[in-house]
């Protein structure tokens, strides 16, 4: 059986002060879902997390890693590192990496087995931008952005890999796909899994859904059966939206 998730992606924001005051209010609300929590502070408040955090059953994960194990590779930060701070989970491929930082894929597959080979989860972030659907493209894109960074590994591998489908016009904008334009891309998404690997593999990884998700919509998204979750930004940074997302199962 697959996971319920719900990750915070708190990309730049946050000081050392929010982060341990965020924490207090995710703490203070009661979780009545099933689904796992798992929140993703900036580097320098990875270990203040973790501490914070111990025993309270949430997971603590980095927003990127260097493929490097190590070397000269100035302001980066290796797997190595991220575990020595408690993180078990790293998100790579977000959207914002991909435009801002130009990952691609064959990088993004490079970061993948070095964080596997460091015992480290991955939440694959991947997702089609506005012209690709305009052009009816989505599907063809996100097969290939799956494909090129995942397909190499091996069946087992997959137990370490989470998705995430991140429509890029649907982040930060306000605008959300509808749950039925999710569940659509998600029953693809496991689709192409399925035949690669095998419908085994394809029912069990987990799927999020991502691009303003709120308590108001979580809900309905969350109920389609291919969706197992969300990864969540904006309302990841209020601790009572955030909780209302994780109970929203
Ligand atoms: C997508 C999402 C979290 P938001 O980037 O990864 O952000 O919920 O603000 O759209």
């Amino acid at each position: 059986m697959r996971k319920n998730i719900v990750a915070g992606n708190w990309k730049m924001n946050t000081d050392l002060a929010d982060t341990q005051e965020l924490i207090g209010g995710l703490k203070s609300i009661a979780k009545t879902s099933d689904a796992e929590i798992i929140i993703a502070p900036p580097f320098t408040n990875l270990y203040s997390a973790f501490e914070a955090l111990k025993g309270s059953g949430i997971e603590v994960a980095a927003q990127n890693m260097h493929q490097s194990t190590s070397g000269a590779f100035t302001g980066e930060i290796s797997a190595s590192m991220l575990k020595g701070v408690g993180v078990k989970t790293v998100i790579l491929g977000h959207s914002e990496r991909r435009a801002y930082f130009e990952e691609k894929e064959d990088l993004l597959a490079e970061k993948v087995n070095t964080a596997l080979e460091n015992d480290i989860k991955v939440i694959y972030c991947f997702g089609e931008e506005l012209k690709d659907r305009n052009f009816s493209e989505h599907f063809e894109v996100v097969n290939k952005q799956i494909s090129q960074a995942l397909f190499h590994l091996d069946a087992d591998a997959w137990k370490h890999i989470i998705l995430a489908y991140e429509p890029v016009w649907a982040i930060g904008t306000g605008e959300t796909a509808s749950p039925d334009q999710a569940q659509e891309m998600h029953a693809f998404i496991r689709k192409t899994i399925a035949d690669e690997y095998s419908q085994e593999v394809a029912d069990s990884v987990t799927v999020l859904y991502g691009g303003s998700v709120k308590p108001a919509n979580a809900k309905e998204i969350f109920s389609k059966p291919d969706v197992d979750g969300g990864l969540i930004g904006g309302a990841s940074l209020k601790a009572e939206d955030f909780m209302a997302i994780v109970n929203a199962f």
